[in-house]
């Protein structure tokens, strides 16, 4: 997700390393390599030229100039556009009506049923009684296929298996969803291969029938510029009140999704990265420019965390971190606790430095079960004290006890030190307000 943007806005900025000033000449070499950075994203080329102007113009100028940290602060211009670009705020769902009734459309194979689930999922953990209703007259496995996805979590489907009238199984949901005491009713609709009459009229009827709070249309971010496209079109028919991308997880450039509301003027509610139910989140616009920036989201990390994790260990984590002194006792009960939230892949993304540790340049990859191994070889007063790691005893000792060479150990030893370095910048400088955001969450809760 994205990390094609983060590595090349990361290489764009490498000039400004050190106390490099901000001139003419260093800042236009940089700016056609965001240019070049954010087009082979996949954003359009007048959206990233206005975007390359707008940094420039805010780049160039006196107060920059004279700044002690440029490269700070063209992440931070950077950072401003990017969140702008992508709709400033998370537009939240509206789901105060008893019922609330969302409609969810989209093209075929978009990702309706699989996000319907998910969203049932997610309004469950949100305390309302959600009902989906198999709304897909067209294919005769699709209510089977939601049946099978809902279950799995108890979450509860209406469908009627004869019946062809979308009308008819919406009155009779509603009946259902009283006598079950749900509040929230999903209609999960049938997708097409292009948006034509039949689909229209379709969902024109059940739009105008249902008078839906939240009308959702959902599209597959791999397709690039034409899930613009399609919304686009869409939205000439039907008033839409959001857009969910899904398969963020297949797609490494991103450029639809950070271009998408500021084209089509309706915000991203929600982005899908992979095929579980827990695979959804709200998108939020600051978030995504801070993993685009690389600086890991640790507020949506903290949001996985409370739902999951508890609240004392929550508490120690960020402690750890703000006072930078994170340890291997840390890193494993983040390990640990990580690996109760969902696949390695999403989770990593989220922790600052984690990428690296997981995925380092000398492509040895560390499983959990690996770096879990090696910590639990190590001396409790080892893993307090990181530092005296240096030892080739406690080296070897801890690669025989692991069972991983004694080359890895230092390698996972020396990513350790960057994750430690990361957490400093995170504590210096913009990451404050991750912090202060984190802290708050904390406290209130
Ligand atoms: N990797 C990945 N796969 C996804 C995601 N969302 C959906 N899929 C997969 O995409 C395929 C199509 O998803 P569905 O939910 O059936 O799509 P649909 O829009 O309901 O399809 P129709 O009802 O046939 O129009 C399935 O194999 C899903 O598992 C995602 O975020 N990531
Ligand atoms: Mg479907």
């Amino acid at each position: 997700m994205f990390e094609y943007l983060q590595k090349k806005l990361d290489k764009a900025l490498h000039i400004f390393k050190g106390n490099s000033r901000i001139n003419e000449i260093n800042i236009a070499e940089t700016l056609k390599d965001i240019r070049k950075a954010l087009i082979d994203a996949d954003v359009n080329y007048k959206i990233a030229k206005i975007f390359v102007q707008k940094v420039k113009e805010k780049s160039i100028g006196k107060k920059v100039l004279s700044s002690l940290n440029p490269k700070q602060l063209i992440i931070k211009i950077i950072y401003d556009e990017l969140v702008s670009l992508m709709g400033k705020k998370n537009i939240e769902i509206n789901i105060s009506n008893n019922p609330t009734i969302i409609l969810i459309c989209g093209l075929q194979g978009s990702g309706k049923t699989s996000f319907s689930s998910k969203l049932s999922f997610f309004l469950k953990k949100k305390k309302k009684e959600p009902l989906l209703v198999a709304a897909d007259i067209h294919r005769p496995a699709a209510i089977d296929q939601l049946k099978i996805i809902a279950e799995k979590d108890n979450l509860p489907v209406f469908f009627l298996k004869k019946s062809k009238n979308i009308i008819e199984i919406f009155d009779k949901s509603l009946i259902y969803a009283s006598e079950k005491k749900c509040n929230v009713i999903i209609i999960d609709t049938a997708g097409r291969l292009a948006i034509d009459k039949i689909m229209m009229d379709e969902i024109q009827k059940i739009y105008q029938y249902s008078k839906p709070d939240e009308t959702l249309f959902v599209v597959d971010s791999m397709t690039g510029q034409d899930a613009i496209n399609t919304v686009q079109s869409f939205s000439k028919f039907l008033n839409i009140d959001g857009i969910v991308m899904t398969k963020l997880d297949g797609d490494s450039r991103g450029g639809a999704a950070i271009t998408m509301s500021s084209i089509i003027g309706k915000p991203i509610k929600f982005i899908s990265n992979g095929e579980k139910i827990e695979n959804l989140e709200i998108f939020y616009p600051e978030r995504i420019a801070n993993r685009i920036l690389g600086m890991g989201d640790i507020v949506s990390l903290v949001e996985k965390v409370q739902e999951q994790f508890d609240e004392e260990k929550t508490k120690k984590i960020y402690k750890k971190i703000s006072k930078n002194r994170f340890d291997f006792e840390d890193l494993l009960e983040h390990i640990q606790q990580v690996k109760k939230i969902g696949s390695i892949k999403n989770i990593v993304s989220m922790i600052p430095g984690m990428e690296k540790i997981i995925d380092n340049k000398n492509k040895k990859k560390y499983s959990f079960k690996e770096i879990e191994s090696i910590i639990l070889s190590m001396t409790p007063y080892e893993r307090n004290h990181p530092k005296i790691l240096t030892d080739i005893k406690r080296k070897k000792r801890i690669s025989n006890g692991s069972g991983i060479s004694l080359k890895n150990i230092d390698l996972l030893l020396k990513q350790f030190s960057n994750i430690s370095k990361i957490m400093k910048t995170i504590k210096d400088h913009s990451g404050k307000d991750i912090i202060k955001n984190f802290l708050s969450k904390i406290i209130n809760k």
